[in-house]
């Protein structure tokens, strides 16, 4: 182990409870939201304490303590991704709004019929309905990029497309929220810009599980959310690189997001503030920026491999369960996940009966509905999901606690 994770274990409050009666917590849910780290907690106690008012706007010591902790913490993201410039992280509310962002704004300038927008089958609907709205509007056509056997991006699929032509945009997740498949964003970026198009990714499962550096990564725009990296809810983040975000057009009016206002119309105001229209989530803001000191405190190497080691775990005492099948990919490609089926249970059902013996876990679509329906041809799976409060001791709880539901299912 190259953390300690007992040690991590007592700065998250939440973790030591009960949920039912004898049934300690063993929270297995972090790709849909991870736990708060009372250095996050206190963050946001101590900024609605001390120095809460409104940012940009007041002369007042307040109003300047407010402003000046909002703009330390992108300062903290931008070096936690490595961004050239601190005025290419714009704050958001969640991936989710970073992407209809990027869609609404990058997307409706640039693209008209005929133009293509490269997506592949295994994206979240935050990186598949956005698209589809402005494709109804605007009769661009969506190119998916189908799987291999293994669970991986179908590598050759995705550079016939780009041999095709009108190629605008290659929009991926990095990391697959259902299948922990690991993408490879670099190579598809370099591909991406040989053939004229742009790079955007989907973040949200990456960024909170491995050393993220956009830079290196060469995309053009990039989305992540505070919440499933130990930050609040209600904080996203869109990075882009400045020439890119430069050229669009802001997404939202508003206050803070011009620069002059007349009767007869406006103008912008400069990056980031362009993107960042009315009272922004400050105080998120600021939780974020204590979740990036808590993550770079224990250091993303080491939360990165304690993540590969349980996933490792995970998958072969999973892979013990007779009848189980799961849906993750062979190593060195997978993050985070274990995803599985069994013949005798409904997805709901195994969640449900997992509850009862204290263990939280997902089933369903995880808004990865396509990817469900339309390339596994099942309804739903169970999502055990990982994170660096994990042991594998509860990755054993959940082994025992699959037992019973198939005890409970084949009486
Ligand atoms: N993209 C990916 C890859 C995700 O996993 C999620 C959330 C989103 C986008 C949207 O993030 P949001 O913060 O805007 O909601 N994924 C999940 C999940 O897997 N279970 O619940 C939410």
């Amino acid at each position: 182990m190259t953390l300690d994770i007992q040690a991590v274990r007592q700065d998250f409050p939440i973790l030591h409870q009960e949920v039912h009666p004898g049934k300690p917590l063993v929270f297995l849910d972090s790709a849909a939201s991870s736990q708060k780290p009372r250095q996050v907690i206190d963050a946001l106690e101590y900024y609605y304490t001390h120095s809460h008012a409104n940012v940009h706007r007041g002369l007042h010591v307040l109003s300047e303590a407010a402003t000046d902790a909002y703009e330390k913490a992108r300062d903290k993201v931008q070096k936690f991704i490595n961004a050239a410039h601190r005025e290419e992280i714009i704050y958001t509310r969640n991936t989710t709004e970073s992407m209809n962002l990027i869609v609404q704004s990058w997307g409706r300038a640039n693209l008209s019929q005929g133009d293509v927008v490269i997506l592949s089958v295994m994206e979240h609907h935050a990186n598949l309905v956005p698209w589809q709205m402005l494709a109804a509007e605007k009769g661009f056509t969506i190119r998916y990029v189908p799987l291999c056997d293994d669970k991986t991006l179908n590598m050759d699929a995705l550079k016939a497309f780009l041999r095709e032509g009108n190629v605008k945009a290659v929009s991926l997740t990095h990391v697959s929220n259902v299948m922990g498949t690991v993408n490879p964003l670099k190579e598809i970026a370099a591909l991406a810009h040989e053939a004229g198009a742009i790079t955007i990714g989907d973040g949200a499962q990456a960024v909170p599980h491995m050393k993220v550096d956009v830079q290196d990564l060469d995309v053009d725009l990039y989305a992540f959310s505070g919440h499933k990296m130990c930050g609040p809810t209600g904080i996203g983040i869109l990075y882009g690189k400045q020439a890119i975000l430069d050229a669009m057009p802001p997404f939202m009016g508003g206050g803070d997001m011009i620069s002059r206002v007349t009767l007869n119309g406006s103008t912008w105001n400069e990056l980031p503030y362009k993107f960042e229209a009315g009272t922004p989530a400050i105080a998120e803001a600021v939780g974020i920026g204590a979740a990036v000191d808590y993550l770079s405190g224990l250091g993303m190497e080491n939360i990165h491999a304690h993540g590969q080691e349980l996933v490792e775990y995970a998958h072969d005492r999973l892979a013990e369960i007779p009848g189980l099948t799961l849906y993750n990919p062979d190593a060195p490609y997978r993050s985070g996940v274990a995803t599985f089926t069994l013949p005798e249970a409904h997805a709901h059902d195994i969640a449900q009966i997992l509850d009862s013996e204290g263990i939280a876990v997902r089933a369903g679509h995880h808004c990865a509905m396509p990817l469900h329906k339309e390339h596994f041809h099942i309804p739903a799976t169970t999502r055990a999901s990982f994170y660096l409060y994990n042991t594998t001791e509860e990755v054993d709880k959940l082994v025992d606690g699959i037992y019973k539901v198939k005890k409970l299912f084949n009486r």
